[in-house]
Formats: C-alpha cells, sequence, structure tokens
C-alpha cells in the first residue's frame, strides 16, 4: 500500500518527501531503512500509544507501522497528452493506492509557479490549480473508459450480455469525466461484483483517495493560519468531496527534520503547535489507505501491526506469523483506551474483566493489545 506525492511542478513535492523520509532517517528506529527506489521512502506511522506501551514496559525494541511514499515529478496541463512529462508520470500514479495532492498555498516571488507552461509563471491559485491536476487524472481515465466502453460495445453487438451490461454503466461514466468529475464520486454499483471487478482492473486515477496538503509559508503556522488566505479555499474544496485537507510547511518541517525529538517538540512548543504537519499527514495517510494499527507489548518489544479495517482475529494474527494465523485458537484482546484509564495498571484492567477473550469471528479495532494464544 502505498501513497504517491501528485501536484504541479515545484509547489514543495520533493521538499515534502525529503521532510517525510528523513523523519526517518534521523530516527533510527529498529528496522532497517528502506529506500525502494530513490524516490520511494517507507516512513513510520506516529503513534502516541505505541510510545506509551513502550515506556511502560522499558521495553528492548519499538516497532512502528510504517506507510510508503512515492515522490512523482510535476504534472502539468496537458500530461494526459503527454505534455511535460506527461504519461509516464500517469503510470507512477496509476501505481499508488491513494493520492497526497500537494496544492501551493505560499507566496514567494523567488518560486516560480506554473501550471501549464513552464516559460508563463501564475499567481498562487490553489482551486485553479487542483482544477488543472484532476483534470489531467480525469482525462487519463476518460480514455481509458472509452477504449473498454468501445470494446464491449462490440461484443455487445455479438449477443455477450455480460459487455452489453457493462457497456450501459460504463457509457454513464464515460459521460461523468467527460462533465469533468472525477471517478471518485462516480455512484458505481457496489453490490455488483462485475462492477467492483472492472473498476477494480481499470486502476482509475481519478477514483484514487486524495488528501491535499496545502504547503503554507513558513510564518502561517504561527498564528493559526489567520493570515493565509489559500488553505480555507482548499479546505472547503475538500470538505465538498469528503477529503481531508491538511495545512503543512514542507519546507519548515524539512528544516526540522532532521533534529531530535526534544529539539522538535522545543520548536514546537515555540511555535505555539502540538505536533507537525507532517506528523497529521502520515496518520491521515494511513487511515485514507483504509489502514488500522493493533498492538502487541511486552518487555522484548513493543509493536504497531497494519491491517486493514475490517480484518477479523486469525488474519490479524497472520500478520505476526502465519502459524498464528493456522492454529489461531483465541485473542486475548483490551482496549488500549482501558489501559489508559487504568493508568496502565494490567492487573486492575483484568480485574475489571476488561481483559476480553476473543474467537476467530472477531473484528480487529484500531489500538486493540493482542496477546494471541495459538497451536500448531
Ligand atoms: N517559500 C517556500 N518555498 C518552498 C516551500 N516548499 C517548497 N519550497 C521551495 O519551492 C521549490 C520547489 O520545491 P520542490 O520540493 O523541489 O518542488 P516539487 O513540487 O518537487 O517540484 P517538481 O519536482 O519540479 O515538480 C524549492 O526551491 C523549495 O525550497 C514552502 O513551504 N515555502
Ligand atoms: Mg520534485
Amino acid at each position: 500500500m502505498k501513497l504517491g506525492i501528485v501536484g504541479l511542478p515545484n509547489v514543495g513535492k520533493s521538499t515534502l518527501f525529503n521532510a517525510l523520509t528523513s523523519t526517518q532517517n534521523a530516527q533510527a528506529a529498529n528496522y532497517p531503512f528502506c529506500t525502494i527506489e530513490p524516490n520511494s521512502g517507507i516512513v513510520p506511522v506516529p503513534d502516541a500509544r505505541l510510545d506509551k506501551l513502550a515506556e511502560i514496559w522499558q521495553t528492548d525494541k519499538k516497532t512502528p507501522a510504517i506507510v510508503e511514499f512515492v515522490d512523482i515529478a510535476g504534472l502539468v496541463k496537458g500530461a494526459s497528452q503527454g505534455a511535460g512529462l506527461g504519461n509516464k508520470f500517469l503510470g507512477h500514479i496509476r501505481e499508488c493506492d491513494a493520492i497526497v495532492h500537494v496544492v501551493r498555498c505560499f507566496d514567494d516571488d523567488n518560486i516560480i509557479h506554473v501550471v501549464e507552461d513552464v516559460n508563463k509563471p501564475e499567481s498562487v491559485d490553489p482551486i485553479r490549480d487542483i482544477d488543472a491536476i484532476d483534470l489531467e487524472l480525469i482525462l487519463a481515465d476518460l480514455e481509458v473508459v472509452s477504449n473498454r466502453l468501445g470494446r464491449q460495445q462490440k461484443a455487445a453487438k455479438t449477443g455477450n450480455k455480460v459487455a452489453a451490461a457493462e457497456a450501459v454503466w460504463l457509457a454513464d461514466l464515460a459521460a461523468w469525466l467527460e462533465g469533468g468529475k472525477p471517478a471518485r464520486s462516480f455512484a458505481f454499483d457496489e453490490s455488483d461484483d462485475a462492477v467492483k471487478a472492472t473498476r477494480k482492473e481499470l486502476g482509475l486515477l481519478s477514483a484514487k483517495p486524495v488528501i491535499y496538503a496545502c504547503n503554507v509559508g513558513e510564518d502561517d503556522l504561527l498564528g493559526g493560519l489567520d493570515e493565509n488566505p489559500y488553505y480555507p479555499l482548499v479546505a472547503a474544496r475538500a470538505k465538498e468531496e469528503n477529503a481531508q485537507a491538511i495545512p503543512i510547511c514542507a519546507k519548515t518541517e524539512e528544516d526540522i527534520a532532521g533534529s531530535t525529538q526534544e529539539e522538535k517538540i522545543a520548536f514546537l512548543q515555540e511555535m505555539g503547535i502540538e505536533s507537525t504537519g507532517l506528523d497529521k499527514l502520515i496518520k491521515a495517510s494511513y487511515e485514507l489507505l483504509g489502514l488500522i494499527s493493533f498492538l502487541t507489548d511486552g518487555k522484548k518489544e513493543c509493536r504497531a501491526w497494519t491491517i486493514k479495517r475490517g480484518t477479523k482475529a486469525p488474519q490479524a494474527a497472520g500478520k505476526i506469523h502465519s502459524d498464528f494465523e493456522r492454529g489461531f485458537i483465541r485473542a486475548q484482546v483490551i482496549a488500549y483506551k482501558d489501559l489508559e484509564d487504568a493508568d496502565f495498571n494490567y492487573a486492575a484492567v483484568k480485574a475489571k474483566g476488561l481483559q476480553r477473550t476473543e474467537g476467530k469471528e472477531y473484528i480487529v479495532n484500531d489500538g486493540d493489545v493482542i496477546e494471541f494464544l495459538f497451536n500448531v
């Protein structure tokens, strides 16, 4: 599961990516840093619950959940027709499960802003910019959908009923995209397995879930963004789309990424903010992918494990070891919140009956602290 960092050229995508990945480098975590490609990096997911458990247990090893980000080169208007670096980069987006759309929300005359033509600088206008990127994704999708529609219409003429049924909704989808609307807001018939399968096969770019990362100026974070005219526009747009807009100053984040945790906390206190935009962005990205964490704890290791929301106990156990899934007997579960409320007094939690015994059908919740019993 990975997120592609997408946006117009020069809006701060690589700056954000560097901040994301060098945080990881600086953190000297207990698992190897993993650069899959130069433009792809694994980033630990901040989790205060895991930090607390590690502290309580004085654990030897703390292993956070991770999420992968890919820094994709800037798209310009016309990319779907091959302009700029064009289709190659649309291909990179296709391989991602979700999109972090970086939108320029800072003023700086020294940083050229281009939407269409590298030789034609433009003003900062986040909504126009979002539309420009969206349009490229939509046009790329329209091509994919139209091709398939053509094929299915042909097949329908030879009496293929399945193709005929598909052609009906593909035509609706094509009209939707032609209207400039992204596939993510199209009403796919989710109850129909054939529709779901085709949807997956199409790999539509504009259907991918999105988070807007609003790259604000260095001074904007002070004073709670009151001075920034652009962020509210993106926030409103995101709201319409049921998406999130997260303000972030990529440059500042990059500057402090190499600092120690203590230095960062001091810096944030000075700024009067709780956590950096980067932390929020990573957490929101993880959620956007439909991922949650369950926790295992102990002196040897405290660890956050990644599962898809809705995963049942045996499959969650299988993340730790396939034997755990195969020989699953039951799970001993404490909700993190219950531990916290009891001041991490495990005996008290158990005495209150808050350690639950769960079986094969149990759907694991975010923040469950679990011990699996198995037999192979
Ligand atoms: N003032 C200011 N400048 C920024 C900020 N974020 C990035 N920049 C500057 O903008 C320029 C472009 O940043 P990049 O991160 O390379 O932009 P990009 O989106 O990766 O660009 P392409 O890969 O060319 O599409 C650099 O000179 C950055 O220092 C910011 O928050 N404020
Ligand atoms: Mg870049």
